[in-house]
């Protein structure tokens, strides 16, 4: 799991109470959790609560894979986002992971995730509820093409948007967490190095349909002048929550504890 969604993407405390039940997921699903994260210039793979609590109070930077050496050589404590999170994971053995939603191509200025080139690289499978409500879905879908990155959704054939639900662009269909373990087994025979991306919808009661988030994004739009980079989804994320009186927040925790358990049945199918 990464930590850029525990450390930026939720508020605290909520935040911790969702690591520790993510990690009860995970154990009750016959896996082992491992949290990515980087403590005072350490690479950790699978923080403790204690460690976590203090990465949080430790006031983290976010890091992509391009950060990692900076937090590291500086002893800096740093969050992973899925780039860094897909690497660290990688060099530590490990091949499916869980979060919340990747990061993509932007509406806007321009503005592409590293997310995009980590998993053009990496041998992994990511588990995720598609992208985050800020993407442009199209040019994402276009440039998760060109950097080879095969985007199935899992039971569905159209690419989810985060807690907005599925998008109207297609996607590969794949029904069972057995079929999205055999592509990855099949991709590596083939000397294919990308990640496998699974698209992992929100359950259907916990869809925050897409014009009343539009109609946060509106007013938060606004707002966001002087707002840059990668404190962008940071900041997003916190006043939807706020303008949504919490119902984002939920449906947040909901679709994470979903990709958790689902990373967990292809996991135990990779394994068979
Ligand atoms: N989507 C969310 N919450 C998050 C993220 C995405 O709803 O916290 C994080 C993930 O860690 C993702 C990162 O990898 O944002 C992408 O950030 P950027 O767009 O700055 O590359
Ligand atoms: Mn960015």
């Amino acid at each position: 799991m990464e930590s850029t969604v525990i450390a930026h993407g939720l508020p605290y405390p909520e935040n911790l109470e969702v690591f520790s039940r993510l990690e009860e997921i995970v154990y009750s699903n016959g896996c082992i959790p491992a949290t990515v994260g980087v403590l005072k210039g350490k690479v950790k793979v699978g923080l403790s609560k204690e460690e976590v609590i203090e990465l949080v109070e430790d006031d983290p930077i976010k890091v992509g894979t391009r950060e990692l050496p900076y937090a590291v050589a500086l002893k800096k404590s740093a969050a992973t986002t899925v780039s860094s999170t897909a690497r660290i994971a990688n060099l530590a053995g490990i091949e499916v992971f869980a979060t919340g939603g990747i990061g993509g191509v932007h509406r806007g200025p321009w503005d592409v995730s590293q997310d995009i080139l980590e998993l053009a690289e990496t041998s992994i499978i990511v588990v995720s509820a598609g992208g985050k409500s800020i993407l442009d879905v199209k040019k994402t879908l276009e440039f998760l093409e060109t950097f080879q990155i095969l985007t199935v959704g899992y039971k569905t054939e159209y690419f989810p948007m985060f807690y907005n639900g599925l998008s109207k662009e297609k996607i590969y269909r794949v029904d069972s967490e057995e079929k999205i373990a055999d592509i990855f087994v099949q991709k590596r025979k083939l000397g294919i190095k990308s990640a496998i991306l699974v698209a992992n919808p929100i359950p259907k009661e916990f869809e925050i349909s897409g014009e009343e988030v539009e109609k946060y994004l509106e007013i938060i739009e606004k707002e966001m002048e002087g707002v840059k980079g990668k404190e962008v989804t940071p900041y997003l994320l916190k006043r939807l929550v706020e303008l949504s009186n919490g119902r984002t927040l939920k449906s947040n925790i909901k679709l994470l504890e979903n990709n958790v358990e689902l990373a967990c049945k292809i996991a135990q199918s990779l394994k068979k």
